[in-house]
């Protein structure tokens, strides 16, 4: 290898290392869980006198679309184990941990890590296989728009006017509250006019009915009122809805439709593991940091390299 040669190896390494220092965390965050030293041991507090955690954090809270990575810091193999695990004493005892088959880790050994990437929302409990005892939850939140919104996550505005097929009439409708989520009582506000828009159509006849996940869940005869009609519901689970007003006035090609999300359980977050969530990011930050600091470090060296090779030049 000659001296230009040389040369260009040391540009294109300097490319290189600055493409990937470049490249934006687009898809989620990456967030970090340490397995501390002694894990395995059941009668040892690795936090006291905070709360036992054998996954530090133990409660940690994320978004749809984030990645987990537990670092295992221990001398000994772990793993991660969605499902549900012991409490110290049981496991003790020889008791196990039942597995729900959503994640699992296999056996990861010292300085081993193991990550996943979270794509629903939800609580997902899990412990180690080899160590039951050793209990974490991640909790996934998903981001709700704070405006009405269609089953696309498209802004509405109330109320959402739109006209029968057959041209005859218009139909209006408000839910409220304006975000829906399960276990709350859900008024949709409806109002019928004319093609015009504007005459009120009194004692019209309508079928109003729930679609979620692909089948009907609720069916209701109706009768338009001078002032709004309204229909209530209490939804059980979350995901789009289709609100659907059929044979309106009994004409069967008298049929509208509109569309939003209902979302489920928003899962709250004690002071305690708000803490514990703080200082998993503190070790997020120092390990980004530290990837950080050994490709500047590694920029600068070849920097400095081809410095010395021009200078031979
Ligand atoms: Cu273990």
């Amino acid at each position: 290898m000659n001296d230009q040669t040389r040369v260009y190896s040391a540009m294109v390494v300097i490319i290189i290392m600055i493409t990937i220092i470049s490249i934006p965390v687009v898809y989620g965050e990456e967030k970090i869980v340490l397995i501390p030293e002694r894990a395995s041991d059941p009668s040892f507090d690795p936090q006291f006198p905070k709360p036992i955690e054998w996954y530090i954090p133990s409660n940690l809270k994320i978004r749809v679309g984030d990645t987990v990575t537990w670092v295992n810091n221990d001398t000994v193999q772990h793993t991660i184990t969605s499902g549900k695990g012991v409490s110290r004493y049981e496991g003790v005892t020889g008791k196990l941990g039942v597995a729900d088959g959503i994640f699992d880790s296999g056996l990861i050994g010292r300085g081993e890590s193991w990550s996943y990437k979270f794509e629903k929302p939800g609580r997902f409990a899990y412990f180690c296989a080899v160590h039951p005892w050793m209990i974490g939850v991640v909790i996934v939140e998903q981001q709700i728009p704070d405006y009405p919104h269609d089953a696309n996550g498209n802004r509405v505005t109330f109320p959402i006017m739109t006209v029968t097929p057959d041209r005859r009439y218009h139909v209006g409708i408000t839910w409220a509250p304006s975000i829906i989520t399960t276990g709350e009582r859900i008024a949709f506000i409806n109002d019928f006019f004319d093609i015009s828009g504007t005459i009120k159509q009194h004692l019209l006849n309508y079928y109003f009915v729930l679609y979620q996940n692909g089948r009907e869940i609720y069916r209701s005869l109706g009768y338009s009122e001078r002032g709004s009609d309204i229909k209530y519901y209490v939804f059980s689970e979350p995901g789009p809805i289709i609100i659907r007003f059929e044979e309106i006035g009994g004409s069967p090609d008298s049929n509208v439709e509109f569309s939003t999300i209902v979302y489920g359980e928003v899962y709250e977050v004690s002071d305690i593991d708000k803490a514990l969530i703080s200082s998993a990011k503190m070790d997020t930050m120092v390990i980004h940091a530290i990837t950080y600091a050994g490709m500047t470090s590694l920029v600068i060296g070849a920097g400095l390299i081809l410095w010395w090779f021009r200078r031979k030049l």
